[in-house]
């Protein structure tokens, strides 16, 4: 920097300033939603079955089902973050099209709009045999069974029940531009595909651990 001439230190200088300028910063935020089930509560909530599994209360389990928050009167808001704790089941097959295993779809959004479009896999994974996953993006990516878990050291729930390493555990969260306060339906649902099981739910199914919404409003 003090090599350039004064007039281009002065031009850097205006550029930062702009750039500072330009970043949007939070002015406001409010926990509209936040459920890890432990009090019973399934107002608002559709579907909602509650199980105690490990000591936890959760909402599941669920196969090829659709549960949803409904919230109604949200303060002004331009943004919403949607945070969920999602517990993965037994034998998901990630993104393997075959027309008897897969994919093994998963989906959170809001008002019947997708914002999460993924698949998971509980899949042993070594040089000879894997199969892949999306998440931690959206379909269609390869990433390795698992990938993104925050814990994967559990028992399956049915299937592998006994198990070890046959639960994964994930946050999934998406922060989305929104400004609709009158309502909003937070769904999650699955694509799950077993067409070789007597009993698919069983063979690959998930539950919810947890469930928050933020409305945040910023000075854009
Ligand atoms: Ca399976
Ligand atoms: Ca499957």
């Amino acid at each position: 920097m003090g090599k350039l001439l004064p007039s281009l230190r002065l031009f850097a200088f205006f550029l930062l300033l702009g750039t500072v300028s330009c970043v949007e910063s939070v002015e406001n935020q409010v926990q509209i939603y936040d459920n890890n089930f432990s009090k019973l509560d399934l107002a608002n909530f559709e579907n909602g079955r509650l199980l105690i599994w490990r000591n936890d209360t959760i909402a599941g389990w669920y196969n090829n089902e659709e549960v949803a928050v409904t919230l109604y009167d949200l303060p002004k808001h331009n943004y919403l973050k949607l945070s969920v704790e999602l517990l993965i089941h037994d034998s998901w097959d990630g993104n393997v099209d075959d027309g008897i295993s897969g994919p093994d779809y998963w989906f959170m959004g809001i008002d019947s709009v997708d914002v999460v479009r993924t698949t998971f896999s509980n899949s042993p994974c070594v040089s000879t045999y894997c199969l892949y996953q999306s998440f931690p993006n959206d379909f269609f990516r390869q990433n390795y069974p698992k990938a993104g878990a925050i814990e994967t050291n559990m028992p399956g729930l049915c299937l592998f029940g006994r198990t070890e390493n046959y639960t994964s555990r994930y946050r999934v969260e998406r922060l989305i531009e929104h400004t609709e306060t009158d309502s909003i339906r937070f769904h999650m649902r699955d694509e799950l595909k077993q067409t070789n099981s007597s009993w698919p739910k069983c063979d690959e199914s998930w539950s919810i651990a947890k469930v928050s919404i933020l409305a945040i409003q910023t000075n854009s």
